[in-house]
């Protein structure tokens, strides 16, 4: 028996306050059975293991990112067939979150395809992240970098999370994205948490990435102190057109581990079970319920690419026996 299965036994809430990449292995490697059932007992003592978030995303301007991330159909780079668009109006951002909130979302997730916004971008931002604030949701965007300046001008207009990924390890980062490097996005999540927003920051996995590689991306986003409030896990949708399209598709078991490594690193975080949902079976999205996921994106779309329907997901969370956070009994 190794130290970890010891600790696992003897404390299974037991948390280092700085996890090696190593530790973070041995967790991957454990049996399923165990590594199940210790993500099941810190999920049901930070959470109702019942109850799920769900965040609605809606693209507010489409394609033509001059970024090179080799996951994206949204990269100029990339040739996936998405037409760029120019940002939409205020008003019909207002329009989609109504729509979602009235389907039972709790939080709306604006999504930009920049590097970073401009001054000019900012402007319509703010005033749409006043609007759906305004509508009682939680408010989130994902723009790309943010200097000092925009940060605070996503605070004052209220903005509860910012969305922005690590995707993956440091190591394995250079292979996927060249046009910005590790640090940068770093640093625009140390801008967002010293404003005192919520971070949602997490990564894609099934990338091509190894074992301890993937274990490395969650070791940076559980050694963030703190760690962030949201962590969507994003299975990559493998898009005609970008390099990763023909990427061997990750064993979906790997992927509920990684639902579980991220519960139990992360206790108190909403972990979500985010993109490639779509491609997911009902008992696979089970077993990531199972393993501690307690949130999902919730709507047909997600920014360029589908998601199950409402109407499947209300009927998986019933057979389920669970329900929307905001609906919670
Ligand atoms: N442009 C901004 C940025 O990159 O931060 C915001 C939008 S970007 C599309 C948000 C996130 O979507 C990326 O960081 C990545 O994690 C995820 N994403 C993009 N394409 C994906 C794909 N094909 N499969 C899974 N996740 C994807
Ligand atoms: C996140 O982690 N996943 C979402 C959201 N944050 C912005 C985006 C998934 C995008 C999947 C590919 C697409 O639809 O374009
Ligand atoms: Fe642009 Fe974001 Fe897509 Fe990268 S992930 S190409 S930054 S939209």
């Amino acid at each position: 028996m190794n130290t970890l299965e010891i600790t696992c036994s003897a404390a299974p809430t037991a948390r280092p306050s700085r996890w090696s990449v190593p530790d973070i292995e041995a967790l991957f490697k454990l049996p399923f059975a165990d590594l199940l059932y210790r993500a099941q007992q810190i999920h049901r003592e930070h959470f109702d293991p019942n109850a799920v978030q769900l965040s609605t995303l809606l693209s507010i301007k489409t394609g033509g990112c001059t970024e090179d991330c080799g996951y994206c159909p949204q990269s100029a780079f990339n040739s996936a067939g998405v037409e760029e668009r120019k940002m939409l109006a205020v008003s019909a951002v207002v329009e989609a979150a109504r729509a979602a909130q009235q389907k039972g979302a709790g939080r709306f997730c604006m999504g930009a395809a920049w590097r970073e916004p401009s001054e000019e971008d900012m402007e319509s931002v703010v005033e749409m992240v006043k609007a759906v604030r305004d509508l009682g949701m939680e408010t989130c965007a994902t723009l790309g970098m943010l200097n000092d300046e925009q940060t605070e001008q996503l605070r004052a207009a209220g903005l509860d999370y910012y969305n922005h990924n690590l995707d993956t390890a440091p190591e394995f980062y250079g292979n996927i994205i060249s046009t910005r490097d590790y640090q940068d996005r770093l640093d625009t999540l140390e801008r967002v948490r010293r404003a005192g927003m919520s971070i949602c920051s997490g990564g894609i996995v099934g990338m091509g990435e190894n074992l301890t590689q993937r274990a490395g991306l969650i070791a940076q986003l559980a050694n963030m102190n703190p760690y962030p409030e949201s962590v969507p896990i994003n299975n990559l949708v493998r898009v005609e057109g970008t390099p990763l399209a023909n990427t061997e598709e990750l064993d979906p078991l790997d992927f509920v581990r990684t639902v579980a490594v991220a519960r139990i690193t992360m206790p108190a975080a909403r972990v979500r079970l985010s993109a490639g949902r779509q491609q997911m079976s009902d008992a696979v999205q089970a077993l990531c319920f199972l393993a501690g996921a307690n949130s999902i994106f919730y709507g047909e779309q997600l920014l360029t690419t589908g998601n199950p329907d409402v109407e499947k997901d209300r009927a998986l969370l019933d057979k389920l026996g669970m329900y929307p956070l905001a609906e919670s009994h």
